[in-house]
């Protein structure tokens, strides 16, 4: 029988932790494949197309810092990249470090099995490829699994249905259609003006409102660039201790929102308003801990919205009212109220009356019919774990992943999970990962990842696998950090809420990215405390 391919690491996704992955573990000399079900580089911005698809963290900031020459070379056109000039970046880093040499892509892993015998990872392709590894990796980001809601007659619509996060090559032409769209999360509401500034008529179907802010994006300038090229590698060391993984352009305010007078409070907030972007939140250090001190946030962002939209109707229906500012995914829009003041826009609650069917010419709520050339999904994703868990990964003893995470994800430190050994999640469940700039958070798993290979490679240590009490501690921090927040008290994709019967718990740990980098770096330094270690038998002693 043919001896199945070995190497010593496969890594499952080519985003940006998988690029960085496969640079830095290649560099070290290990042997590594890569597989990827798309076409092309870049995860989560190669199929997250759709109109207006922007990041919400500046471009100065989301892109990598491993290498001064590369942040040096590269300059971004805006502020906050649109989707198309980071997946150029994305290309640009594969093309400089040779790197799509060494991915198989339109291939996905569907089964990794850890035999315990030969300590090794056999894992399986959808194209029949098999392959075993000492190491597997999941970079298979956090929002990587569209949610295409269950509702009824999906497959008699006679026009188009798009889902956001799986968005067409091509380019879509709205022009002259009637449009619905379902979802006001980040995706709908990026989407929502630029579709509505081409279509005919567009119907926005709303079940919770969002909260958003002004992104206030700008053309980059040449100052701009220059200020944090200058010292480029001091700001990136801060950024990597910094709560959130990135700096802020307006400094964050270290007193309670309640100990200072409401003109005060005006002024912080109308600052931040006008400067745009997250720092908003920030501006009193207890927003996201303290109901009231969070509700002066969030009257004063509901008076904003009635300013901006004319029909007071439908300004009252956009103002979240059920849960705390922030605690669902802040969004960062342009122009996203201003859009409801078009004619050929319509708002429609599905609070009180659900979608009830999707029809042939469009779809159906109580005796309400709308007629549609095209339905856009912005109903998001099954996040963190949906990826993780659509691959049938089995470790010792054939434990599930499924099985052992059916109450939700548990891991140490977000990286591994105990019975799951030499099996790493890149900014996995129970790391800043999603509250967090994703790049900064990537580079550190990516490198604590790397790290601990060499590590076993030096001293001869077969297996990495994390001890049963270290994980139930960390598991237990991290809900315990979150409960002192007002994040759980949002539904929201963070809790698993969006998917119906996924566990409902808190799944990013938010307790700042410096803090739990250094976190890890005593874990390491302690000689990789929570860790068990498995030797390699030499083979002498094997034969005696
Ligand atoms: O998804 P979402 P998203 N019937 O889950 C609604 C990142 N991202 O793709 O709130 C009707 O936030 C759902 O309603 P509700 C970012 O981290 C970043 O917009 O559950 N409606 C909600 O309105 C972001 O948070 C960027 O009541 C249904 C919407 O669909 C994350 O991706 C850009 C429904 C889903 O919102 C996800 O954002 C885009 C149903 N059955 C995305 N099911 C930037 O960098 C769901 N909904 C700026």
């Amino acid at each position: 029988m043919a001896q199945l391919k070995s190497v010593d690491a496969v890594i499952v996704g080519a985003g940006f932790s998988g690029l960085y992955l496969l640079h830095l573990l290649r560099g070290q000399g290990f042997t590594t494949r890569v597989f990827e079900r798309a076409a092309g580089v870049g995860g989560t911005w190669y199929w997250n197309r759709y109109p207006g698809a922007r990041c919400d963290v500046e471009s100065m900031q989301y892109s990598y810092s491993f290498d001064e020459e590369l942040q040096q070379e590269w300059s971004w056109p805006e502020k906050y990249s649109a989707q198309p000039d980071i997946l150029d970046y994305i290309n640009h880093v594969a093309e400089k470090y040779q790197l799509s040499k060494d991915i198989t892509f339109n291939t996905s892993v569907c089964r990794a099995h850890f035999d315990e015998i030969s300590k090794q990872w056999k894992i399986v392709t959808d194209t029949g490829e098999v392959v075993k590894a000492s190491h597997f990796i999941m970079a298979t980001g956090c929002i990587s699994t569209a949610n295409l809601p269950n509702i009824p007659g999906t497959g008699d619509f006679g026009g188009k249905i798009y889902h956001t996060g799986k968005w067409p090559h091509e380019k879509v032409d709205f022009s002259g259609q009637s449009v619905g769209i379902i979802g006001t999360g980040s995706s709908g509401i990026q989407s929502i003006p630029v579709i509505a500034a081409e279509a005919r008529h567009l119907t926005v179907f709303q079940r919770t409102p969002h909260w958003t802010v002004p992104a206030r994006n700008v053309p980059m300038t040449d100052e701009y660039e220059k200020i944090w090229k200058k010292d480029y590698a001091e700001r990136r060391a801060q950024m990597r201790y910094s709560p959130s993984g990135s700096l802020r352009s307006v400094a964050p305010i270290d007193i309670s929102a309640l100990d200072v007078s409401e003109e005060d409070r005006e002024q912080a907030y109308r600052e931040r308003w006008a400067a745009g972007g997250m720092t908003l939140l920030k501006s009193y250090n207890d927003l996201l801990t303290n109901d009231a001190a969070n509700e002066t946030a969030a009257k004063w962002v509901r008076q904003r919205i009635a300013g901006i939209v004319k029909d007071p109707k439908t300004a009252d229906l956009l103002s979240p009212k059920t849960y705390p500012i922030g605690t669902k995914r802040l969004c960062l829009d342009t122009d996203y109220y201003e859009a409801f003041n078009r004619q050929n826009v319509e708002l429609v609650d599905i609070v009180k009356e659900p979608i009830e069917r999707i029809t042939l010419n469009g779809l159906k709520i109580g005796d309400r019919t709308f007629a549609f050339d095209s339905i856009v999904f912005a109903t998001g994703f099954d996040a963190m774990t949906g990826t993780l868990l659509r691959v049938d990964i089995q470790g010792r003893g054939g434990l599930t992943l499924q099985k052992k995470w059916e109450a939700g994800p548990r891991t140490y430190l977000g990286l591994m999970s105990e019975g799951f050994p030499n099996m790493y999640t890149i900014t996995g469940p129970g790391s800043p990962s999603v509250k967090s700039n994703m790049m900064s958070s990537i580079e550190q798993h990516v490198e604590l990842v790397v790290d601990t290979l060499m590590h076993l490679r030096e001293n001869s240590i077969e297996t990495i696998e994390p001890h049963r009490s270290a994980e139930d501690d960390w598991v237990e921090h991290v809900q315990e950090v979150a409960n002192q927040t007002l994040f759980p008290k949002a539904n929201s994709w963070y809790m698993g809420t969006n998917i119906p019967g996924k566990p409902q718990l808190f799944m990013p740990y938010i307790g700042g990215v410096g803090a739990y980098r250094r976190i890890c770096e005593e874990v390491v330094a302690d000689g990789y405390r929570g860790f068990a270690f498995e030797q390699k038998i030499s083979e002498a002693a094997a034969a005696e």
